[in-house]
Parts: C-alpha cells; sequence; structure tokens
C-alpha cells in the first residue's frame, strides 16, 4: 500500500464526515452565502481543527469565492493547500546518532506509547537497524508482559525487571545492554502518567537524567504520544510536559478511530514542535512518518 492509501484509509472517517459536509454545503447552491461560511466553520471546527487553522481556511475559501465571481467548486482544494501551507513542508524523520540513538516514549494513560515504541522498533529493524526495547513501565498491571510480548511478536529484544523497580535504573541496564550489543535503536517504553503530577514528572526527568549521563546526548528524542481523540487539551498536555522533558516531536496515535483528525493541523500549528509520526491502526505496520502534503491530501480527498 502507497503512503497516500495509507494516509486515505486511515483517515477516512475525518475524510468522509468533513468532505460530506463540505459537499453537501457547496452543492445545495451555486452560490456560497454567509451561512454556507458559517457551516463550513462549523464542520471544520467539529473536525477539532482549531480557530486559527480554521480561520485561515475559511478566509482562503472567502477570498477564491469572491475572486471567482461566485463559484464554489473548489473549496476542498482551497482547504487542502491552506492546511498544507499552515503544515510547512514537514516530512518526519526519527533522528540518527552515531553509535546509540535513544528515543523515549512518554505521554499520559492509554495514549499509545508501548504501541508505539514496539511500531518504531518494527521500522528500526524493517530497514535494517538492530532496535532494542526497555520495558520502563513497572507501574501498571501487565505492561511489562505486554512490551515482552511485542518484542516475542516482532523478534526484538526487550529489557525489562520486575514491577516496582526504578524506571531510570532498568533505562540505564538497557543502555549498558544496547551498547554492548552493538544495538543502534533503544526505545524507552515510560509508564503512563498525566502532566499534572509532578513527582510522575520528576521521576521522568530522572530517568532522562540517568540515561543522558551513559548516553552522550541521550535521550536523543523524547516523543511525546497523544491520543487524536484528546483534542485540544493536547495542547495543554505538550506544554506541561515539554515543561519537564523537552519534546523533540510529537506522535498521534489512533487518528483511523476518529473524526477528529483535524487536531493534527491544530497542534503543529499552535506548538513549535513536529508531529513526526502518526498511528493509523494496531498493526505494527500501522504507524506512519507524517507528510504534511499526504495528511492535507487525504483529509480532503474528493472521491
Ligand atoms: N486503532 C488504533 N489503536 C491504537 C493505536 N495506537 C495504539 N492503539 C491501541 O490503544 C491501546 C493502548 O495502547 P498502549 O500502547 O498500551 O498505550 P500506552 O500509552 O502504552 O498505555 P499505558 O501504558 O497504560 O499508559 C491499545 O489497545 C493499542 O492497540 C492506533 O494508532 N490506532
Ligand atoms: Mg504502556
Amino acid at each position: 500500500m502507497g503512503l497516500f492509501t495509507k494516509f486515505f484509509s486511515g483517515l477516512k472517517k475525518t475524510q468522509s464526515k468533513l468532505s460530506t459536509e463540505i459537499r453537501r454545503i457547496i452543492t445545495r447552491s451555486p452560490k456560497l452565502t454567509e451561512d454556507d461560511i458559517e457551516e463550513l466553520e462549523a464542520a471544520l471546527l467539529a473536525s477539532d481543527m482549531g480557530l486559527a487553522v480554521t480561520g485561515r481556511i475559511v478566509d482562503a475559501v472567502r477570498e477564491k469565492y469572491e475572486s471567482s465571481g461566485g463559484k464554489s467548486g473548489s473549496v476542498l482544494e482551497v482547504a487542502q493547500a491552506e492546511v498544507m501551507s499552515c503544515l510547512g513542508d514537514n516530512t518526519a524523520r526519527l533522528a540518527k546518532h552515531d553509535g546509540l540513538t535513544v528515543v523515549s516514549l512518554i505521554g499520559v494513560n492509554g495514549a499509545g506509547k508501548t504501541t508505539t515504541a514496539a511500531k518504531l522498533a518494527h521500522r528500526v529493524k524493517a530497514d535494517g537497524g538492530k532496535p532494542m526495547l526497555a520495558a520502563c513501565d513497572t507501574f501498571r498491571a501487565a505492561a511489562i508482559e505486554q512490551l515482552n510480548l511485542w518484542g516475542t511478536r516482532l523478534d526484538i529484544p526487550v529489557v525489562s525487571s520486575n514491577y516496582g523497580a526504578d524506571p531510570a535504573s532498568i533505562a540505564h541496564d538497557a543502555a549498558n545492554s544496547a551498547l554492548s550489543k552493538g544495538n543502534d535503536y533503544l526505545f524507552i517504553d515510560t509508564a503512563g502518567r498525566l502532566h499534572t503530577k509532578h513527582n510522575l514528572m520528576r521521576e521522568l526527568a530522572k530517568l532522562h537524567r540517568v540515561i543522558g549521563n551513559k548516553v552522550d546526548g541521550a535521550p536523543h528524542e523524547t516523543l511525546l504520544v497523544i491520543d487524536a481523540s484528546t483534542g485540544m487539551n493536547a495542547l495543554n498536555q505538550a506544554r506541561e510536559f515539554n515543561k519537564s522533558v523537552p519534546l523533540t516531536g510529537l506522535v498521534i496515535t489512533k487518528l483511523d478511530g476518529t473524526s477528529r483528525g483535524g487536531m493534527v493541523v491544530a497542534i503543529q500549528h499552535e506548538l513549535d514542535l513536529p508531529v513526526k509520526f502518526i498511528g493509523l491502526g494496531e498493526q505494527p505496520d500501522d504507524l506512519q512518518p507524517f507528510s504534511a502534503a499526504d495528511y492535507a491530501r487525504a483529509l480532503f480527498f474528493e472521491e
């Protein structure tokens, strides 16, 4: 399956709701009225595109409509171009350092951290790399077994310890193991935590400090994993996490399960952080590097 096809099928819920709404608005009369514009605005906001981006799209549509003497057929195209320009030329890559690259996956409970760690390791392996996983969630019941299961399924080594063990010391042991075995990527799966829990944020900062003392510059990537259905609260999450541990990028998961896929644009527009990967399903191949062009095209695709 090509990249665009994957984006398109993963974003199907958002795309079909948006394009059905837009088509309904533009086909009922040959001219766009103020009411039509308002309905367009509501449809965009319902996809969680956010006020700023929605405003830009609506302005662009209005301008196009006025300059074309009332023809409204190109709304989808205008919206697509505007989203693309909001996102910039963003094509994601995972950082790569000489020797071992350490990637930490963090986020609130259930966001998709463990699955994303496994999927990323799988990508690295498919590209000929040598990934390792570290089970640093020693808190949630069955978290260690969950990562070990992924390790077995994908044939990727997992360093783990017992429940209640210090996550920082597991990360330290995993880095030792990865360095001695010549692994090129270490993915650290951390426990879910609310950004408002200061003690848990300190624990995360400690883990990062310990790994940084072990491997120069580590963690090289700190990816905040966000469930796409979180909506605008994700902005708050990102800002708070970023205060404790500097983020290098975002992973937006479960886009396949929501019609609010517009939040990717809103969050990238509001925060100065790249969306690096998006999750479009539960299978290992369902994590895709983010491409602004494919995303914008898929969102407003006219079938
Ligand atoms: N449909 C879909 N499901 C996903 C995606 N990413 C993760 N999931 C599912 O979401 C659920 C939670 O994923 P986990 O990876 O366990 O989340 P987590 O952040 O590690 O959760 P905690 O460790 O409990 O904080 C699992 O059932 C995953 O299969 C995605 O992109 N699409
Ligand atoms: Mg987990």
